[in-house]
This record gives structure tokens, sequence and C-alpha cells, in this order.
């Protein structure tokens, strides 16, 4: 039996049983004949969840570029890999195919290789969401640097910590990036780090914007100064099965960065075989994320997952109000695209803009939605099956981390169907689990736990970098024998998982535990309300009473009767007991960079505890947490 491609549901449960009853057997089988191995395992997987010691397919050995261009660019060389969408409209797209873009990757990797890179190495990549980004982060894999890719909207602090921590030794970057109206000049804010960090690094430097920029001698070099004199053929470097191919860094909630730590052959097993499937892409098709390849959805869902697949990746360098906010639109009719992919965050925004931006969208070739980051609201959930999807597509809901490599829970279309805000099922080989607060596995339908994981599958981390004992005690120590995810998820009568929330935003009312998510769906279906985020304070009777953070669509004239709407929805849905106490209308709520909204701030304002609001220099806003701390009640 082919197990690659799952197209019913008969056939899901077939290759979930046999991949949860005899994962090795399974993987093996998997792994051997869909990709390019230069030698094959001696052992599928090895794990010590005590230890955090975790390996998938010991003493292979393979290259991952090799499975995402070469074995492509030798069947299909002319299928187009990679369609670049510019910031600005007017100007020409470039669209790569296959054996065009295997020659950048090598041009790239040998003018790496140039500047001394060798196997081993840590490049930091500070690049705009530019056709050079996808070039970088290849040519690091073909020649065994290990990438890490920094968000190009981080600050100067960010960047140097994330440098010196991970002791790169060249930084790639851009002189400057188009966003909107806006430019960025990155140069600039890479030469701000460099005067703070610690390591010394090359840069190599790509030009976008022609902005002007200083070039420090024998520091500083020009990719257009080098590129032309170098080979356009680079043979991959053998990897081991287990060496990393990448690190990248996710702030967490408090503390330093933690550098997450991913594989080659694991990771590139299972990013290639959930995105083949939960979008289940079709060799003609055309697949948009819209994330950035600064965070892990961008590097397992618009590079590493569909390049394998020999599929084509758009990649958009800006943003959906620019020039307004019809451009996701404009862009989806423009190259059919037959997959989107995006966030709960954009969701709401442009459902918010109202359906004008729509007017003109035929969005005829969509066949696949879905959306990654956070809970999506039921409201939210819907616009995107009317407006966008036209209640003809399937909407994948995935949930998954920086530290699952790929997508864990999700539905498949056609195959296991999708419930508005519910991930609904594990994918094959994903055996989740809710534990109860005292530890034990919960095994009841209709039920609230803590999400674990109990057992490894391909992509999951496998260290932090330079921390290994941070990595066991974030994932491995809370629970015996599991992997803690951070998250409370319910689980219904047939299986499906929904999520709640981080459950260090979970909120102790009365003694009931409150997951955000299910609070603030209630609340986002009041037709006034664009978004909101709710948090816990300290009350004498209650140990923790609600506070309701709330964005609206337009001018709300009587917050009195807002309010009290807003109440009255808490109460039918999920109960009395849920009601907010104090209700604060924003103009914004702060978020980081990926659109995720950050409750650790709302709750310290909350709380009145306005000087220890920690870092705000990640935020997408921060400017509107001086707004929240002004109008707090
Ligand atoms: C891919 C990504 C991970 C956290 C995770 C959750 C939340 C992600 C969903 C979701 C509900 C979803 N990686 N999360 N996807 N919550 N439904 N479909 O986002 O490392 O940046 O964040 O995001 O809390 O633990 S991440």
């Amino acid at each position: 039996m082919n197990n690659y491609t799952i197209d019913s549901n008969k056939k899901y449960l077939e290759l979930y049983n046999s991949s949860t009853q005899s994962p090795e057997k399974f993987w093996d089988k998997l792994a051997s004949n869909n990709f390019v191995w230069n030698k094959k395992w001696s052992k599928v997987v090895d794990w010590d969840f005590k230890k955090a010691k975790i390996s998938w397919f010991k003493d292979a050995k393979l290259n991952i570029t090799v499975n995402c261009l070469d074995r492509h660019v030798i069947k299909n060389p002319q299928k187009t890999a990679i369609i670049f969408e510019p910031n600005n409209p007017n100007e020409k797209h470039k669209s790569y195919s296959y054996s065009e873009l295997l020659v950048e990757v090598c041009k790239m990797a040998n003018v790496l290789k140039s500047m001394g890179v060798k196997k081993g190495d840590r490049v930091c990549i500070y690049l705009p969401m530019i056709p050079e980004l996808a070039f970088s982060v290849l040519a690091c894999a073909r020649i065994g640097a290990i990438h890490s890719v920094v968000f190009a909207g981080f600050s100067s602090n960010a960047l140097a910590t994330r440098i010196d921590d991970c002791e790169s030794s060249l930084i790639i970057t851009s002189d400057g990036s188009y966003r909107g109206d806006k430019i960025l000049n990155l140069k600039q804010i890479v030469d701000d780090a460099l005067e703070i960090c610690e390591t010394k690094q090359k840069v190599l430097v790509v030009k976008r914007t022609n902005e002007s920029m200083n070039l420090k001698h024998e520091r500083d070099y020009l990719l257009n100064d080098l590129i032309d004199s170098v080979n356009d053929v680079c043979e991959p470097e053998i990897m081991d099965a287990e060496d990393p191919l990448f690190i990248l860094y996710t702030s967490g909630s408090t503390g330093k960065p933690k550098g997450m730590v991913h594989t080659c052959a694991g990771y590139m097993v299972y990013t290639s075989y959930t995105f083949k499937n939960i979008f289940q892409y079709q060799p003609e098709d055309v697949y948009w994320c819209t994330a950035d390849i600064g965070w892990i959805t961008g590097h397992s869902y618009i590079l590493y997952g569909p390049l394998s697949n020999g599929a084509t990746t758009l990649m958009f360098e800006g943003v959906p109000s620019y020039p307004d906010f019809s451009r996701f639109w404009q862009i989806v009719d423009k190259y059919k695209v037959n997959q989107f992919y995006t966030a709960p965050t954009a969701i709401r925004g442009l459902a918010k803009q109202g359906d004008d931006f729509l007017k003109d969208a035929s969005l005829k070739s969509l066949k696949v939605l879905g959306t990654v980051g956070e809970p999506i609201n039921e409201e939210a959930w819907e616009w995107y099956d009317n407006n966008i999807g036209k209640n003809k597509c399937p909407i994948v809901d995935t949930w998954w981390q920086t530290e699952t490599g790929g997508i864990l829970i999700s539905s498949i279309p056609n195959v296991i169907p999708d419930k508005p805000t519910f991930a609904t099922k594990p994918f094959i080989g994903i055996q989740p689990i809710l534990i109860d607060d005292s530890g034990d596995e919960l095994n009841e339908a209709n039920i609230v736990g803590k999400l674990c994981i109990k057992y490894p599958w391909p992509s999951i981390a496998r260290t932090i970098w330079g921390n290994h004992e941070r990595y066991i005690n974030t994932y491995f120590s809370a629970y015996d024998n599991m992997y803690f995810t951070g998250d409370g998820a319910f689980k219904d009568d047939e299986g499906n998982f929904r999520i709640t929330g981080r459950v260090d935003d979970v909120i102790i009312v009365s003694g009931h535990n409150l997951g955000t998510a299910p609070i603030e769906d209630a609340i986002n279906e009041h037709k006034k309300v664009a978004e909101s985020a709710i948090v816990g304070f300290p009350h004498d009777i209650k140990g923790n009473a609600l506070y309701g953070f709330v964005t609206s669509k337009d001018e709300i004239n009587d917050e009195k009767l807002i309010r009290k709407e807003i109440n009255n929805l808490i109460s039918n849905k999920i109960g009395p007991i849920a009601k907010l106490d104090k209700i604060q209308f924003t103009s914004g709520l702060p978020k980081t960079r990926s659109g995720k909204i950050m409750r650790r701030i709302l709750r310290k304002i909350a709380s009145k505890q306005y000087d220890d609001l920690g870092d705000i220099s990640t935020l997408l806003n921060p400017e509107i947490v001086q707004e929240i701390k002004d109008n707090s009640i």
C-alpha cells in the first residue's frame, strides 16, 4: 500500500493505527519509499524522554536540498518552484523553476563557502521576504551550515541576543526592506546590533531598496560583488540524519529566547508528509502561505514542506493592507491560488474591514483554506468559510508549535471533516492525550486538560541550542515520559481536540478552570467586537476575576450597554461564572510579530503592576501598551 497519500477516512484510520501500533515499521517504509538517501538508517527511532534524547533515522545520510531541489530538477525541471510577489503590485513578480532555483541556491552556497562558511557553522539570516531569503536558507542547508533566521522586523537588541546565543559567524541581510508604504533600514539595524554583539561577524548584504549604507571594510560584503564570479554548481554536503539543520528562536512569554534545534532527516520526512496531505496538494496546484519565513510556519510550510513535494509555493513580500485591504484576494486571483494558509489575526483584521474589499475578488481557484497560530474564534471561522471559501473549501485549523516542527493536530480535506474552533484529529503517528492537575491521563470525553504527546514524532525539536537542561525542564519534566505542550485542550466525544489556549493563561475563578479561548470566542460574537483578550486579576472572594480587553469594529457610543450585552453573551454560551468584572475598550491589543496576543502584559496591567511589564520590544505594536495603561480600570 502507498502510505504517503491519505485520500479517505478509511485510509487515515488504517495508517493512523499502523503508525501508532508499529511506529518503527510505519516510518521505516514511509521514509524509504519517498525520499532520496545517500545511506539508510540503522535504527528508525531511539528515544528517552527523561533525558530528552531523541533520534530518528540514526546513521542515515542525506541532504535535504537534494530532496527539495535536485530530484525535482531531474523529473520536472521547468515546474515553477517559487513565485515571488513583491510588496508593490506595480513591480513585476518573479518566478523560479526548480532548475533555476537550484542554480540560485548553488551560487549562494558557493558565495557562503567563499566567505569561509563550513559545515556546522551558524549563519544568521536577517532578510525580508525576498527570493534571496529562500536562496540563503537553502544554501546553508546545501553546505551543512546551520541557519538561524531572525524575523526582519526585530530590533537590533533582539538580533544581537540571537547572534550571540548561537555564535554565528556570518549574517546575511539587505540594505532595506519594503513593508507597505514604509522602508525599513535593515543594514542600519544590523550595524547597531553588531555594536553590542560579542561575537565577530562577517556581513553579506543583498540589495533590495538601494538605501545608502556604510560598508565596513573587511566585515561587510555586497552579494552583487561576489555572485557573478562563483560557479553555479555546488555539490550537496552529505549530512547525518541527526546533524542540526537549523536553529529558530521562540521568544516565549518570559525569559531569554529559546533556540529550538531541528535536525535534517526527521524534520524533512514529517514536514513533507504533513504538507502533502493536510493541504491535499496536487501536482498543478499553486500554494500560498502568508507567514514570514522568520517563523516556523514559513520554514516548514513555505519552504521545506512544499519544495520537498515539488510544489509551487508563493512568497509575498508585503502586507495585507497595502495598497489596500484587497491585496490578499488580488494575489489569490492573480496566481489562481489553490491552497491559502494564514493566521486568525489576519482573518480577524480583514473581516473587520468589511466586505467591500472582496467585491472584485473571484476566489474561484481556492480549494483548501488553513489557519495557524492561535485558536480561531467561531465568528472569524464563519467569515473565512463564507466569504473566502464560499462554503466550498474545507478549513484546516492546524495546531502545532516551533518545537513540534510540523503540524500535529488538524483536519484533512475530504478525509477528516473540519469543525469550527476545533483543530480536530491527530495526524498520522501523533498520540495526544489530556492530563489532569494531578498528572493523570484523562480518558473521558468532553473534558479539558493539559495537552501532552505520548510518543516522539520525526520532527520534534532535539534540544535548545546551548541549554539541554532547559529543554528537559520545559518540555519533559512536568509529566513522566511525555512531551508537555504548554497548551490546554478540550476533547469532544468524537475525539476532536479544541485548543483552549496556553495553560499559563488559564484563569481560576472561584475554583473553576477557565481557558481564554472559549470566553473570547463568546465575546467576539458580539457584532461590534473585532477582537478580545481576557486575563485574570486578583479578587477577594473569587480568587481571580476576569478582565476583558475589547477592540471594536466601529465607534461605540453606549459602552455600558455593550458591556451588558457582552456579559449576556458569555452567560449564555459558557455560564455566569465566566462573566467579566471589568471590560476595557481599546484601539488595539498587544501582539507578537506573528500575531499572538501577549496576555502576559495585559495580566500585569489588569493587576495594576504597571512598572513590571517585562520586555515589550519584540511587540508588533509597542505603542498600544501606553494607551491600555492610561485607560485601565
Ligand atoms: C505554528 C506556531 C505555538 C503556539 C501553540 C498554541 C498556539 C498554534 C494553533 C494554536 C490554537 C491552533 N508555532 N497555536 N496553532 N492555538 N489553534 N491552530 O504557531 O511556536 O509560534 O506557537 O501557538 O498555543 O502552543 S509557535
